[in-house]
């Protein structure tokens, strides 16, 4: 008798077998667009299922190395990265993984093709997506300042598909004094007497890929006050033409739970020459282009990591056979599977609805409303899709049995890596509050999201779909009621409750948009599932 061996899971064209990718771009592009891009997008898929992923799965071990010293006691701090992410450079650039978006062939729709690609190029490439995340940040904030200098000198590197000429940006921010208060920050900016330039002084305690050319980085100009305004917003080049760090020295790598193959650093920044972006103060509010765009990086990378997840567990279910039957073939399975399924369409829809309306800010398309509530939905959907792709994930991982908890499956990672997604530019409870904080900036603030829902649910006529927008319409009542009354009790339930109403916030806008392409794909099994796992979660 032959022995028994378990086929692995295997991974197709991740283009053409994904159902709601296909489903939702068939809606949203017109049809002479999507027969355009839809080439590309294919040719991703299959590396995303073929050459990326082996070599993935072959790079599983090797991580980002630093050698401080040469041999004749000169300081190098040269990092090296793995075979995995030099590939991945490589295809970033020449696919556009960046450059489509400011390609801008079909205009603000450009924004939703890049975001496709990034999708589909993300879960095999071991967070690559975090550099091109802040070299799309870094190039969009370049743009918006006004600087030509720096958009001359800097942005043809960030978006082009040459990658001998491709550039990557850092941002660095977070400081041993907080990730979060970045007023808190230390680092001293003193002036060159050329008038121009500046030198910096200081320690950035956690700089993600530290192999970038460039880097966007906040520091006070001596004299100015403390706190987020007297902070300016700074571009520096990393290296010089013999590739030396520019009075920068990186300490050491950080030893984290994930994300390993993202060399990230704690720096000390001794006179590195650096230019202001724009003014000399208010840093933190000119450097928040760079944090909406690697949000929505952020919610990409969370709904491509969860549907990753899904592709490897539906195909494994179909493989595996226990109590007489193809785990595909077991009800309580295919319930555990359809249930995480509807989690990872409702990510989906929330964060590409965001990549929309962020494509349609940067061609000027966009309505003073819909302004409005891409600023509310940037920090709500980073935070409630974080949330998801742990959930998942973990999930995912149950749905193998033991197998999901073996390294050399390639799976665990999938946890670790989703991890960071709640942590990082921005944590659930910094995001919630920021949410808060865009509310309060116009008169009624939560109008927008309620006119973005009524435009979802107008078009509904199937009637499987009716309890499932009833959930929607209560959820959004109590969220507004709830806010009216947070409002009046003072700021500590205001604060203490915010999580809590962006989650439902987020909840219910993805519900929204579920019932929305339910009713246009005719199929409601999503929508339905969805209704049911928790929307409202406020008191
Ligand atoms: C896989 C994809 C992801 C890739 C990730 C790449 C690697 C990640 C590396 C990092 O993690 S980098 C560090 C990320 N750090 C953060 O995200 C910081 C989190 N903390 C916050 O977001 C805080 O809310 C914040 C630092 C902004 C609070 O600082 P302040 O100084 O208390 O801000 P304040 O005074 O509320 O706001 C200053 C101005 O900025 C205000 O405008 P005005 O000056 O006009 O009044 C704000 O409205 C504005 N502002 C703040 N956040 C904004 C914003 N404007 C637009 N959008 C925002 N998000």
């Amino acid at each position: 008798m032959t022995p028994f061996q378990q086929a692995p899971p295997t991974l197709g064209n991740q283009y053409d077998d994904d159902r709601v990718l296909r489903s939702y771009l068939a809606q949203v592009l017109p049809g002479d667009m999507l027969k355009e891009v839809e080439e590309s997008l294919r040719e991703m898929g299959r590396l995303a299922g073929a050459d990326l992923y082996e070599l993935q799965l072959e790079d599983r071990l090797n991580e980002p190395t630093l050698t401080q010293w040469d041999a004749w006691g000169n300081r190098i701090d040269k990092i090296e990265v793995t075979p995995l992410w030099r590939l991945a450079e490589r295809i970033a650039a020449e696919h556009g993984v960046v450059a489509t978006a400011y390609e801008q062939k079909h205009g603000s729709l450009s924004r939703v093709h890049q975001c496709a690609l990034a999708y589909l190029f993300t879960p095999s490439t071991d967070i690559y997506s975090c550099p091109l995340a802040m070299t799309d940040g870094a190039a969009r904030t370049l743009l918006n300042s006004g600087n030509q200098m720096l958009i001359d000198r800097a942005v043809p590197h960030l978006i082009t598909r040459d990658p001998k000429e491709f550039w990557t940006a850092g941002q660095w921010m977070t400081e041993l004094t907080g990730g979060s208060d970045v007023g808190l920050s230390e680092t001293i900016a003193k002036p060159e007497p050329d008038g121009k330039t500046f030198r910096l002084y200081g320690r950035k305690w956690f700089t993600s890929a530290i192999a970038s050319q460039i880097a966007l980085t906040l520091a006070r100009p001596e004299g100015n006050p403390p706190g987020g305004r007297g902070l300016a917003l700074f571009y520096l080049e990393t290296r010089d033409e013999h590739g030396r760090p520019r009075n920068i020295q990186i300490n050491r790598l950080k030893d984290k739970l994930g994300t390993r193959k993202v060399p990230t650093a704690e720096l000390t920044l001794d006179g590195t020459p650096a230019q202001l972006v724009k003014e000399s103060t208010d840093g933190v509010r000119n450097i928040s282009p760079l944090l909406n765009v690697t949000r929505l990086w952020n919610g990409i990378s969370a709904v491509s990591l969860m549907r990753r997840g899904l592709a490897l567990a539906s195909d494994f279910a179909q493989k595996r056979v226990a109590f007489g039957a193809p785990l595909s073939e077991k009800p309580l399975h295919r319930d555990t599977l359809a249930t995480l399924q509807a989690e990872t369409e409702a990510a989906f829809h929330l964060a590409f609805y965001v990549a929309e309306l962020t494509g349609q800010s940067e061609t000027s398309e966009i309505l003073e409303n819909d302004a409005r509530l891409l600023r509310v939905l940037t920090p709500v959907m980073k935070l409630t899709t974080g949330k998801q792709s742990v959930m998942v994930a973990s999930e995912v991982l149950e749905t193998f049995g033991g197998a999901g908890y073996v390294e050399d499956t390639g799976l665990p990672v999938l946890l670790r890596d989703s991890q960071v997604l709640p942590i990082w530019e921005g944590t659930t409870n910094v995001l919630a509050l920021d949410t808060l904080r865009a509310l309060r900036g116009s008169d009624n603030g939560l109008s927008p999201l309620e006119s973005a829902i009524t435009r979802c649910l107008e078009i509904v006529q199937d009637e499987r779909l009716a309890d499932a927008a009833r959930v929607v319409r209560s959820a959004l009542d109590h969220a507004a009621s709830w806010l009216v009354y947070a409002e009046q009790a003072g700021p500590e339930v205001l604060e203490a409750g915010a999580r809590r109403f962006a989650l439902t916030l987020g909840r219910t806008m993805e519900l929204a948009l579920l019932i929305k392409y339910a009713q246009l794909s005719h199929d409601c099994a999503a929508a339905r599932r969805f209704a049911s796992s928790g929307i409202d979660l406020i008191f």
